[in-house]
C-alpha cells in the first residue's frame, strides 16, 4: 500500500483543534490513513528559508504525532511577505473570490511564490519514497508539482482546490494565469469544491490553452492529460454529533439558551475575512429589524468572528467597518435589556461551538463566494432533529450545489436576505423537520471520509503514461 503525503501551507497537530477549514479535513482525513504532513511552520526565520550554509540550512523539522509525521520549515521575512502574504493572500485569495479590486498584482510577489514553491519542493524530494501518494492543498502551492517533476519526481500527485476557481474572464486578470494554469496540469488529478468550480476550470483552459475537453472529467493541453472533477469537501458528521452531545457543548447549551430564553437567536460564525459578507449580513440583519418590527426586542444575532491574516491590509479594514456597523446597530436600535448584535472578535474553542450552533435558532451563513463552507454542516450535525434550527445560507457558497434545503439567499440583495431570515425564525417545526433531515442524510453521505477517499481513489485510478510525467514540457517558467 502506498503511504500517503499531504502537502498544504500549514500543518496542525493532529491533535489540536484549529479555526480553518482546511487544517480540520485534512487532519481528520490523514489521521485514518496515517502519513507524512509537509508545509510551513508558521514561523518566520530571520535568517531567511534559503540554504545560507550549513550551520543556517533550513531543513523540515520532524515531529511524529500518532500514526502521523509532520514535517514543516521556517519561511524567511522575504518570503513570508511575497509568498504568503502577497501572491497567495493579496493575489490569489481576492481574485479567487471575484475580488479584483483587493488584488496587488506586484510583481516581486509571484517571484517570492515560485521561490517558496521550489523550496518547498527542493526539501520535500528527498522525504518521499517511490510508491507515495501526493495530495497537495488549496491555492498556496499550485506550482508544486510542476517543480516536483522538474527536479524528477514521479509518484502520483493530486491537487485540491479549497476556494473557488473564478470563471475566466476574472482569472485572465493574473498577469501568470497562462503559468499557474499550465503548472495544473503536472498533477494526475485537481479536484474542486462543487460542479461550478470544474465548469470554470474546464472553460479557462479551453479558451486560454486550445485545451480538448475528452470526457466530463479529462482534459488535455499541454501534452498531457488531466483528470478534473467536483469532490465536494464534507465533515466528520458522527464525530461532531459527538462533540455537540460532550460536557462543555451542553455546558454552553444550557448557559446560551438560560442567557437568550426570552430571544431567538441568529448565529453566525466565520474567519473575519471579506468574503464572508459579514457587513452584508449585518445590513440584512438590520433592515429584518426594520421591516418586522415584531422581531424587535426579540431576535439577537450573535456574530463570531475569528481573527485572521490579521496583517493584510484589507482584513484591518474590515474589523474596523465590522466594528462600526455593530456598534451603529445597537445604539440605534438596542434597548436597555436588549442588544440586537453580540459582536465577537475572537476565537471559540471548538468544543464549545456545537453547544453554540444548537442554541441557535438560525444559522446565518451568508458569504459573498465561498469554495464549500463548513460551517454550514457543523450548524447541521449540531441540531437536535426534534426542534432543529434553520440555515440561511448564501447561493454563492460551494454548499449551495449539496444543501438544497436550506434557505438560499443572494448576500448582495439585503431586502430579500431579510425575508429568508424572517422565514427561518417563523417555519413551522414539521418543515424544520423534514428539511434537517434531508440536510443531514446529505452531508453524512458525503462526509469528510467520503471526500478524501472518493479524491485518492480517483487519484490512484489515473491512467498514466510515464513518458508523459517525465515529459519536461512542463518545466515551469513564466508566461
Ligand atoms: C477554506 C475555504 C472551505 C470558525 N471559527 C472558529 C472556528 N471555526 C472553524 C469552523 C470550521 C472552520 O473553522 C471554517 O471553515 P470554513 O469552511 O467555513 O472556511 P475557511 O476557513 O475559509 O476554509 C472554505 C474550507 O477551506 C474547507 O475546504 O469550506 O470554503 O474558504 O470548521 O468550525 N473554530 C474554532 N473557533 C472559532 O472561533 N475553534
Amino acid at each position: 500500500m502506498s503511504r500517503l503525503v499531504v502537502v498544504s501551507n500549514r500543518t496542525a497537530d493532529p491533535r489540536n483543534t484549529a479555526a480553518g477549514g482546511l487544517a480540520v479535513a485534512v487532519r481528520e482525513s490523514l489521521q485514518q490513513t496515517g502519513g507524512l504532513w509537509f508545509g510551513w511552520s508558521g514561523k518566520v526565520a530571520e535568517e531567511g528559508s534559503e540554504d545560507r550554509g550549513a550551520a543556517r540550512t533550513n531543513e523540515p523539522h520532524l515531529q511524529t504525532v500518532g500514526n502521523v509525521t509532520l514535517a514543516t520549515l521556517d519561511l524567511s521575512q522575504e518570503d513570508h511577505e511575497t509568498y504568503y502574504l502577497g501572491y497567495a493572500n493579496a493575489v490569489l485569495w481576492p481574485v479567487f473570490h471575484y475580488r479584483l479590486d483587493l488584488a496587488n498584482f506586484d510583481a516581486r510577489f509571484a517571484a517570492g511564490y515560485r521561490r517558496v514553491n521550489q523550496l518547498f519542493a527542493r526539501k520535500l524530494l528527498p522525504l518521499l519514497r517511490p510508491n507515495d501518494t501526493i495530495w497537495v492543498h488549496d491555492y498556496h502551492l499550485i506550482p508544486l508539482a510542476a517543480e516536483l517533476r522538474a527536479m524528477g519526481c514521479r509518484n502520483r500527485i493530486g491537487f485540491f482546490l479549497h476556494i473557488p476557481m473564478p470563471p475566466p474572464l476574472i482569472m485572465a486578470a493574473i498577469p501568470e494565469h497562462g503559468w499557474l494554469t499550465r503548472c495544473l496540469f503536472a498533477y494526475d488529478l485537481v479536484g474542486f469544491q462543487s460542479e461550478a468550480d470544474v465548469m470554470h476550470f474546464s472553460h479557462h483552459v479551453e479558451s486560454e490553452a486550445w485545451a480538448q475537453t475528452l470526457s466530463r472529467d479529462c482534459i488535455r493541453a499541454f501534452d498531457r492529460t488531466l483528470r478534473i472533477g467536483a469532490y465536494p469537501i464534507g465533515i466528520d458528521v458522527d464525530d461532531f454529533i459527538r462533540l455537540a452531545e460532550a460536557d462543555e457543548a451542553r455546558e454552553m447549551f444550557s448557559r446560551i439558551r438560560d442567557e437568550y430564553s426570552r430571544r431567538r437567536l441568529l448565529l453566525g460564525v466565520d474567519r473575519l475575512d471579506y468574503s464572508k459578507g459579514l457587513p452584508q449580513r449585518v445590513h440584512a440583519f438590520r433592515e429584518l429589524l426594520e421591516r418586522y418590527p415584531e422581531t424587535r426586542n426579540l431576535a439577537t444575532l450573535i456574530q463570531i468572528a475569528a481573527p485572521s491574516r490579521e496583517d493584510v491590509d484589507a482584513y484591518g479594514e474590515l474589523r474596523r467597518h465590522m466594528d462600526s456597523l455593530c456598534g451603529a446597530i445597537n445604539g440605534d436600535h438596542g434597548e436597555l435589556d436588549w442588544m440586537p448584535v453580540r459582536y465577537i472578535h475572537r476565537n471559540i474553542a471548538r468544543r464549545r461551538l456545537p453547544g453554540l450552533y444548537r442554541a441557535s435558532h438560525v444559522a446565518l451563513i451568508t458569504p459573498l463566494r465561498d469554495g464549500m463552507n463548513l460551517v454550514a454542516k457543523e450548524f447541521i450535525a449540531a441540531q437536535d432533529p426534534a426542534d432543529p434550527g434553520m440555515l440561511v445560507l448564501s447561493r454563492f457558497a460551494g454548499a449551495a450545489e449539496q444543501l438544497k434545503e436550506a434557505l438560499l439567499v443572494n448576500p448582495y440583495d439585503t431586502h430579500g436576505t431579510a425575508q429568508a431570515i424572517h422565514h427561518a425564525l417563523t417555519m413551522p417545526l414539521d418543515e424544520r423537520i423534514n428539511r434537517h433531515k434531508a440536510l443531514l442524510d446529505r452531508i453524512r453521505k458525503f462526509d469528510v471520509l467520503w471526500w478524501s477517499s472518493s479524491f485518492l481513489r480517483a487519484l490512484h485510478e489515473v491512467e498514466r503514461d510515464d513518458v508523459e510525467v517525465a515529459s519536461d514540457a512542463l518545466c515551469p517558467s513564466y508566461q
